[in-house]
């Protein structure tokens, strides 16, 4: 039965199998969850990014890559590029759901039992909070439904507005697709 937890708190701290990173296409780190992941989880995270970056160039907005958590409480983390808010004429939200899609495909690719998922984009990138809470659990609910290994979603929410917005979308079951 799988399992969708809406938590508040730092996603370096929580034991999941994959941790996601809301990356850039550099892969080079970053601010926000991207620092905070790559401060914690150690130099290996960022050596295996520079390898990726080697042998297939920059990771494109709503693409993700997969490496070693280094010194995090999980096995992998999970590069993921959500797309800068530009106004909303630039597909930023189909690049959203691209990102959180593409994070799914590596999820069955490792047969990962559990994940967590950061606010991909709502921060430094500016993508509005309510749109991408109602884009991201749209696509996860729906990619659950097709996976068959995954048990346990985390939605680690820094922010208690983001952890309000999600906790009411559950309940009235507004997700939209
Ligand atoms: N745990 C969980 N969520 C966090 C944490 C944390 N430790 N720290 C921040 N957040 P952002 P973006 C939340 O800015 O908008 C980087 O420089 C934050 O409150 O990290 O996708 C990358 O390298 C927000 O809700 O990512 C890119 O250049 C969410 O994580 C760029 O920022 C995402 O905010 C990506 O911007």
């Amino acid at each position: 039965m799988n399992k969708i937890n809406v938590i508040q708190g730092d996603i370096t701290k929580i034991p999941a199998e994959a941790i996601v990173n809301a990356a850039n296409s550099s892969l080079f780190g970053g601010g926000g969850v991207d620092g905070a992941i790559h401060r914690a989880g150690g130099s290996l995270i960022l050596d295996e990014c520079r390898e990726i970056r080697n042998r297939q160039g920059n990771c494109n907005t709503g693409c993700a890559v997969i490496t070693g958590a280094g010194n995090l409480p999980a096995k992998y983390v999970i590069h993921a590029v959500g797309p800068h808010w530009r106004g909303g004429k630039h597909q930023e939200a189909e690049l959203l759901k691209s990102a959180y899609l593409s994070c799914f495909k590596l999820i069955s690719e490792y047969q990962i039992t559990s994940v967590s998922f950061p606010n991909i984009s709502t921060g430094i990138y500016h993508f509005p909070k309510q749109l991408a809470a109602e884009i991201s659990l749209a696509t996860i609910i729906d990619s659950l439904g097709e996976n068959d290994t995954i048990e346990t979603v985390n939605l680690v929410c820094y922010e208690k507005e983001n952890q309000d917005i999600y906790s009411l979308l559950i309940n009235n079951g507004l997700a939209k697709g």
